[in-house]
């Protein structure tokens, strides 16, 4: 299985995505987790990527989109993945459906979560005194917000258009929201 998770920052992609990659037994790829790896190594990639990162703008498509390449191409994506915080662009759906046609694939399902500005905005700001992390102080979370709702959001209707796309409520207990996901893409945890 070929899957996409989307839904605006906060809403819990990268807690769902671990849970169903568990569940459904693929593996779980996080651009933004990938990106944090990079950053705290200080490895060229992360370098580039922690201005944009901290600004709450998104790293480059070229950057993005090389990096899921090359992560695609792993043997551990074989029996299928699911790409969590990716495809953010239009570009990056252009480039992920020309990886997935040359390797004689395509996307079998997208999940976006749904769920209120206000609910993100609290989770986030609870992330941002529990973990620090620098792109969840409360001008930086706006402007990543802005940026979702602007560049990714209308994806969605890409997805939908073509017959992918199913809307799942991300609001209250994390195990609710899976046992929602998993019962939207028919699979029996
Ligand atoms: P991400 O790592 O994808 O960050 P996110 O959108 O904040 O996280 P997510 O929605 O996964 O929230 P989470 O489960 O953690 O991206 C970070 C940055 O990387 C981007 O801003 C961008 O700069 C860059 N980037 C990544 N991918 C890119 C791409 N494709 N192109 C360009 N740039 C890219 O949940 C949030 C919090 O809520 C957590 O604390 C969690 O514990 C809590 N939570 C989750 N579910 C909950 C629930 N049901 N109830 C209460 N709390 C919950």
């Amino acid at each position: 299985m070929r899957l996409i998770i989307m839904g605006p920052p906060g809403a819990g992609k990268g807690t769902q995505a671990a849970v169903l990659a568990g569940a459904i037994g693929v593996t779980h790829i996080s651009t933004g987790d990938i990106f944090r790896l990079n950053v705290s190594n200080a490895t060229p990639l992360g370098v580039q990527a922690k201005a944009f990162m901290d600004a709450g703008e998104y790293v480059p498509d070229d950057l993005t989109n090389s990096m899921v390449r090359d992560r695609l191409s792993k043997s551990d994506c074989g029996a299928g993945f699911l790409l969590d915080g990716y495809p953010r662009t239009l570009e990056q759906v252009g480039e992920l459906d020309s990886m997935l046609e040359g390797a004689g694939g395509c996307v079998d399902k997208v999940v976006e979560l749904i769920v209120d500005v206000d609910e993100v905005v609290n989770r986030l700001v609870k992330r941002s005194a529990d973990q620090g992390r620098s792109d969840d102080g409360e001008g930086v979370i706006r402007r990543r917000l802005e940026v979702y709702f602007e560049a990714t959001a209308p994806l969605t209707e890409l997805y939908e258009k073509r017959g992918l796309l199913v809307r799942v409520s991300g609001m209250g207990a994390v195990e609710d929201v899976s046992g929602r996901v998993l019962e939207a893409l028919g699979v029996n945890a």
